[in-house]
């Protein structure tokens, strides 16, 4: 028995060892928690097919940089931005703190048969658009479900939204652009497209290390069950022709969007 004790030992250990392994990497594994659309009221509308509509709503923000670098915004605010667990392109292995950023998720989940309103705070100033297509909303309707292409804009949070049908392409800082994914077959169509104004140039940050935003505000039907992404189509990032770096990272200027049916 004595002969084989370290045998059967070393085999014990080893099998910890990897138990241990797997645990840890299922843990780092773990996806960003998708961030759910709240359903805001127990109105039912009817929708284009007949079908009635729920009204859910998602509040997103835009930053210049990480607000992990602004702890004084995050405390005021009680934000925490979730990062997804990307794929390590380029070596990059932590979140990459000066890069512009959508937040608080990226990984975004709304109701099938529902009007969408997501809200964006902008807090980030201006990168003029290389391609002015982007700079009308597209897509979007009005609050029971008409198209109408606009889309609300209130240039800080203490002014009234006023309703446009395009900005000056010099004054877009991001899009937020859903669109289908390539050979998804059976899923409907989904295009929205809403450029986002940019922070004025002159409005200075406050103490807490932000500007004041610019609010945009946009409303749109969700049809059946799907899986779609959305991104970012201003040159907001960095190399080539300003689409590198965060344009090209998951979780920063891009993400999922999936309409659970
Ligand atoms: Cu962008």
């Amino acid at each position: 028995m004595g002969k084989y004790l370290g045998a059967i030992l070393a085999v014990a250990v080893a099998a910890a060892v990897l138990v241990g392994l797997i645990k840890g990497l299922n843990t780092w594994a773990i996806e960003q928690p998708a961030m759910a659309a709240l359903n805001t009221s127990p109105v039912e509308l009817q929708g284009a097919d007949g079908q009635s509509l729920k009204q859910v709503s998602l509040e997103l923000q835009t930053f210049p940089n990480s607000p992990d670098e602004n702890p004084d915004w995050e405390t005021e605010h009680n934000y925490q931005l979730q990062r997804p667990d990307a794929p390590k392109l380029n070596a990059l292995d932590a979140p990459q703190a000066d890069w512009v950023t959508y937040g608080p998720s990226t990984t975004l989940t709304v109701p099938a048969h529902a009007l969408v309103t997501i809200t964006i705070e902008n807090y980030d100033s201006a990168t003029p658009l290389l391609n002015p297509f982007y700079a009308q909303p597209q897509g979007t309707t009005d609050n029971t479900g008409t198209p109408n292409n606009t889309m609300q804009v209130a240039m800080d949070p203490k002014s009234d939204f006023q309703t446009e049908m395009s900005v000056d392409p010099g004054d877009v800082s991001h899009t937020f652009t859903i669109h289908s994914i390539a050979n998804q077959a059976g899923q409907p169509w989904l295009f929205v497209s809403v450029p986002i104004t940019g922070v004025p140039a002159d409005r200075a940050a406050d103490d807490n290390g932000f500007p004041q935003p610019v609010i945009t505000k946009f409303t749109f039907e969700t049809g059946a069950a799907g899986k779609y992404i959305w991104q970012c189509f201003d040159p907001c990032g960095s190399n080539y022709d300003g689409f590198g770096g965060p344009m090209s990272t998951k979780g920063y200027m891009s993400g999922t969007f999936t309409v659970v049916g």
